[in-house]
């Protein structure tokens, strides 16, 4: 049953149906599927399948954007269950996140920062294509405990590695901790770059996050 709900939600995504993946999100939530569930077995392999298609010269630009419509319309239907799911109380730490300068894509980033929120985080989203010294404003205004900088792709994510260096011109860098994430990144990159850690998912990022910040960080509201 559920798979026969995911194989159309991949569907949806691949056929770019903004108005379908609202219908099936909306099934989904009615049915009792969890919103992650729903996001990651159902949208986001379509949208692998499509960036596959894409990488391969068999889709196109408008194709991808169809694509990315039809998930971030989805999403939008998930995304209140998944904070709705989220009754925590304490703040485990404040965290800045973007999509480094340079780069548009936004839907992993978007992810990451919702599952952050959902599990105690207070997120400050900056968004996509963020400068480094965006994201040091951001740190200093927040006084932020962690940063977390996306990229997906070869030619963005340098940006990376010019956060970690902005932060440490700014001073910042002994209380900030950095996260890296997004499909070209790695933890050999981040070790590289001077990162904190690198996670390939949303899920990852979480347990990331609470293991850099530790317990003893746990502050209430
Ligand atoms: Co773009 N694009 N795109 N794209 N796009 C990729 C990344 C690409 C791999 C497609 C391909 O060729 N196969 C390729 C990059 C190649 C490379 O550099 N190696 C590519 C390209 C080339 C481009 C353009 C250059 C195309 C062009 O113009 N000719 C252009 C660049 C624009 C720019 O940024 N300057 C471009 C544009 C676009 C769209 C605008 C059409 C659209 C983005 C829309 C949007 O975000 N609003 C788009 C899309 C949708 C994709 C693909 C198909 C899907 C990305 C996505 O949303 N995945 C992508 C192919 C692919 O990845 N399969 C592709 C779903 C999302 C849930 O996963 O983003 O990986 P992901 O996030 C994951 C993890 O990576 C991780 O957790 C997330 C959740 O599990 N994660 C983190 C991400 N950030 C994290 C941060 C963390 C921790 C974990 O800590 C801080």
């Amino acid at each position: 049953m559920a798979d026969d709900l995911f194989a159309a939600m991949r569907q949806s995504i691949i056929d770019g149906d903004a108005a379908r993946a609202t219908a099936l999100a909306e099934e989904s939530l009615a049915t009792g599927v969890p919103p992650l569930d729903a996001i990651e077995n159902g949208f986001v392999p379509g949208l692998t399948h499509v960036g596959e298609q894409f990488g391969a010269g068999e889709l196109f630009l408008p194709d991808m954007m169809l694509a990315a419509r039809a998930m971030q319309k989805a999403v939008a239907i998930l995304e209140p269950e998944m904070q709705r799911r989220s009754m925590t109380r304490r703040v485990l730490g404040k965290v800045v996140i973007g999509t480094v300068k340079g780069d548009i894509h936004e839907i992993g980033k978007n992810l990451v920062g919702m599952m952050l929120q959902s599990s105690g985080f207070e997120v400050h989203d900056l968004g996509v294509d963020v400068s480094p010294d965006r994201f040091v404003a951001a740190a200093r205004e927040h006084d932020a405990d962690l940063v977390g900088g996306s990229a997906l792709l070869t030619t963005t994510m340098a940006g990376q590695r010019t956060v970690v260096e902005a932060l440490v011109a700014a001073g910042l860098r002994s209380r900030v901790k950095v996260i890296v994430g997004g499909a070209p990144a790695s933890a050999s990159w981040a070790s590289e770059i001077g990162a904190d850690g690198y996670s390939e998912d949303a899920i990852g990022a979480v347990a990331l996050a609470r293991q850099l910040l530790g317990a003893a960080d746990v502050a209430t509201i």
